[in-house]
């Protein structure tokens, strides 16, 4: 899909605020695709409809988990999680995207996954990273992304695993997951 048809799709999804988050995702994608040897259209497509699903009624979300036979513990978690694996759906049955590498990327953008593929990680840090993101140590987690996505990837997770605990969140046992699994890999 033409960049141009896909951004006009997504706008009428999203708010100016987070249509002008995804205009800096999708850069910030495309950087990391050219410099990790990714695919820079699929990084483009994936990134332009990463939070499709972010203002879809909460009802409507879990209702979609529910009827797709997606992983229930989703339900009791934040809210927040669901815009994920429910905006994957919804771009393969509503826009009409069914490359599997672009879903996944799209599923796992917010928790991430053990063994995320090489896209899967670009679309999790460009979503962290991209320049309009003033998280505390997010440029730290710029640099990193400059030497090495996975280190980069870890930070990421440590630092939003950080911010939820101080917000006495739950967390989503994914994230750790994802945390723990590429922690050990640099031991
Ligand atoms: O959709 P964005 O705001 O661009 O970013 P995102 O998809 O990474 O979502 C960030 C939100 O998701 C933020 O409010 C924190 C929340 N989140 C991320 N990981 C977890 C989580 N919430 C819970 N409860 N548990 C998690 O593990
Ligand atoms: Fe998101
Ligand atoms: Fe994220
Ligand atoms: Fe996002």
């Amino acid at each position: 899909m033409e960049r141009k048809k896909a951004l006009e799709i997504v706008k009428e999804q999203l708010t100016e605020h987070r249509y002008v988050h995804t205009l800096g995702v999708m850069e910030t994608a495309i950087a990391l695709a050219e410099r990790y040897g990714a695919d820079r259209k699929k990084a483009e497509i994936a990134a332009i409809f990463h939070d499709y699903a972010k203002f879809r009624p909460k009802e409507e979300m879990r209702r979609i988990v529910i009827q797709q036979k997606m992983d229930e513990t989703l339900l009791h978690y934040g809210t927040e999680l669901l815009h994920a694996p429910v905006g994957a759906y919804l771009v393969e049955h509503e826009v009409g995207i069914t490359n599997q590498e672009i879903l996944s990327a799209i599923t796992n953008h917010t928790t991430g996954a053990v063994d995320m593929p090489l896209l899967d990680q670009i679309i999790f840090l460009a979503d962290y990273i991209e320049p309009g993101r003033n998280f505390p140590g997010v440029d730290e987690v710029r640099a990193l992304a400059q030497e090495d996505l996975e280190v980069a990837c870890i930070a990421a997770l440590r630092n939003t695993v950080t911010f939820l605990m101080k917000q006495q969140q739950l967390i989503f046992p994914a994230t750790i997951e994802t945390y723990n699994h590429l922690q050990r890999k640099r031991k």
